[in-house]
């Protein structure tokens, strides 16, 4: 299976961190991508009309997509415990800490949009504003009320909440969201050192 791929993206590095945990990362052929809101990656367009990665083309030619879509499928392709839990409150827990994560990445790579691809004086400070407000609260709710899960057995969310914060590291430095959140800042110091971890980091400087 190919995987349209970029290493800056907190989307495609949940699925690959998936890979490497669930020991499958080996089967997935990554091809470099430069998907961009504006500048549309033609290549992927072709498979995803959405133009966004992760994509991923299985050997039948059928394409799935998004990230979460991913991620399920890649835990059905291996004989490990699940990164979904296969039933009751676990496995809701599981996907609603996955979509919190992603809701964060999801701001952050829109603050980084609007920064980046928008002339300076046509920014908009009041969207800005209020995506950096997503992100911070959901930064509170992860410290106020998932360290439980968070320090349990990994699944998918965890995964999620690990790129997320890999994200805002690596594109928003400057940003010191640990301070305040003592408990996520030390799970994510132990998280991070993970091999799947490691071999998925963005790139540095
Ligand atoms: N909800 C999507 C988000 C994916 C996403 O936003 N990917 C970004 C890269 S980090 C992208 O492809 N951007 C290109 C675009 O917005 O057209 C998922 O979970 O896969």
């Amino acid at each position: 299976m190919k995987l349209f791929f970029s290493q800056t993206s907190p989307f495609v590095r949940k699925v690959m961190v998936l890979a490497h945990e669930a020991g499958i990362a080996d089967k997935i052929e990554k091809v470099s991508a430069a998907a961009h809101p504006i500048d549309r990656d033609e290549n992927v367009v072709i498979q995803n009309p959405l133009g966004k990665i992760p994509t991923l083309v299985l050997d039948d030619d059928s394409v799935l997509f998004d990230s979460r879509v991913i991620a399920a499928f890649l835990d059905t392709q291996h004989e490990g415990t699940p990164l979904i839990p296969a039933s009751g409150i676990k496995r809701f827990a599981a996907l609603t800490l996955e979509a919190l994560a992603d809701g964060l990445s999801d701001a952050a790579v829109l603050v980084r949009y609007e920064l980046t691809l928008r002339d300076e004086d046509k920014r908009n400070q009041a969207w800005l504003n209020g995506q950096m407000a997503k992100i911070d609260t959901a930064l509170d709710e992860l410290e106020a009320h998932w360290m439980e899960i968070l320090t349990g057995p990994l699944t998918l969310g965890q995964i999620a909440v690990g790129c997320a914060l890999g994200y805002l590291d690596f594109r928003f430095a400057d940003i010191d969201w640990r301070e305040a959140r003592p408990q996520l800042a030390g799970w994510y110091e132990t998280f991070a050192k993970r091999p799947s971890m490691e071999a998925t980091a963005p790139p540095q400087g």
